[in-house]
């Protein structure tokens, strides 16, 4: 049997984590002290029993109100360092960290705000002894060309994030909407990479969408892969790595979808698991691989394969990849 302690000492990579979803009660409440934002709740007890969903639209309704507490530059650092701090604890040696500026400057936070509060706390992981680089999101509830203006805002910071997502409601907003932008994120020499959510409407042809259309460099979430042998032969051969969030998917669907990440791993593909937003979902990464490998009793170099893909699908370079592999 696997011990927690065990999987919290595995060397790990953090490839899917919304940073807006590290935003632990304690850090709200302080927040919306300072920023004198009424946030409806005044205690971290009644925070935590706001944090209730069974749904994604019921969760997304709960987390990005939430993010009225994030005012200042600070505010962004604090919030950052504070998932580092955790991160070091939970044996994470690298960190691909999500955030989303559209949910900040809809609401009159600048661009350069956000990004030089989280961009500051990155560069000061290495202290921990975690090196991490930020991934810029785009909503894709909004349009494509707010995609295009938040882009357009960002570029000038293009050193300061190595990436590209999409994220929030994936209903009635394929891949292909975001098409365009993501052939301009890449010609700008960023990394790409979208949400395919857990059983979604048109699953698999969104999945499609992002493998041989848009060409991305990472999937996430992305299981329902298994459904067409083709695709996950074509992830198989390319190395395009799936970042899988266990407890996240039992929120969301009911399901952790164990059985489709152990068959993916099982067939060699580049799966790994991740927290998504741990706030919300009261997991950090240790507590998914732990819950994954606890309720389907899995073996211990399953797990460590787990461990070892988030290192190889992570866009570290090949020297640096050669520490941990
Ligand atoms: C998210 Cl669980 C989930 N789904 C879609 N978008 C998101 N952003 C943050 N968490
Ligand atoms: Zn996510």
């Amino acid at each position: 049997n696997i011990s927690l302690d065990f999987i919290k000492g595995l060397p790990k990579a953090e490839l899917h984590l919304h940073l807006e979803g590290t935003l632990e009660p304690d850090l709200k409440l302080k927040l919306a002290q300072k920023n004198k934002v009424d946030i409806g709740q005044e205690t971290i007890e009644e925070i935590k029993a706001s944090y209730q969903f069974d749904s994604l639209p019921s969760f997304l309704n709960i987390y990005y109100p939430a993010m009225n507490v994030l005012q200042e530059e600070e505010d962004f650092y604090e919030l950052a360092m504070a998932y580092l701090r955790n991160a070091k604890e939970q044996g994470i040696k690298h960190a691909e960290l999500f955030f989303d500026p559209q949910a900040h400057t809809t609401r009159g936070v600048s661009f350069e705000t956000v990004v030089n509060g989280y961009h500051r706390a990155i560069s000061e992981s290495e202290e921990l002894g975690i090196t991490s680089e930020l991934i810029m999101c785009f909503l894709r509830d909004m349009s494509a060309e707010s995609a295009e203006k938040t882009l357009e805002e960002a570029l000038p910071y293009k050193d300061k994030f190595i990436g590209v997502g999409l994220d929030s409601d994936e209903k009635g907003n394929p891949p292909s909407k975001f098409a365009h932008v993501f052939e301009k994120a890449r010609a700008a020499g960023l990394k790409l990479t979208m949400h395919c959510d857990i059983d979604q409407e048109n699953s698999i042809e969104h999945i499609r969408q992002v493998i041989e259309d848009i060409k991305v460099d990472r999937i996430d979430h992305g299981t329902n892969i298994v459904e067409d042998q083709k695709l996950v032969d074509y992830v198989k051969e390319h190395g395009i790595g799936l970042t899988s969030c266990p407890v996240s998917n039992g929120f969301v669907v009911d399901d952790m979808k164990g059985k489709e990440i152990i068959e993916l791993l099982d067939q060699g593909v580049k799966v790994t698991v991740n927290s998504d937003d741990p706030a919300y979902f009261q997991s950090y990464i240790s507590d998914d691989l732990f819950a994954l490998a606890t309720k389907y009793d899995m073996s211990q170099e399953q797990v460590v394969q787990l461990a070892k893909n988030s290192f190889e699908v992570s866009w570290i370079t090949e020297e640096e990849k050669n520490r941990y592999l």
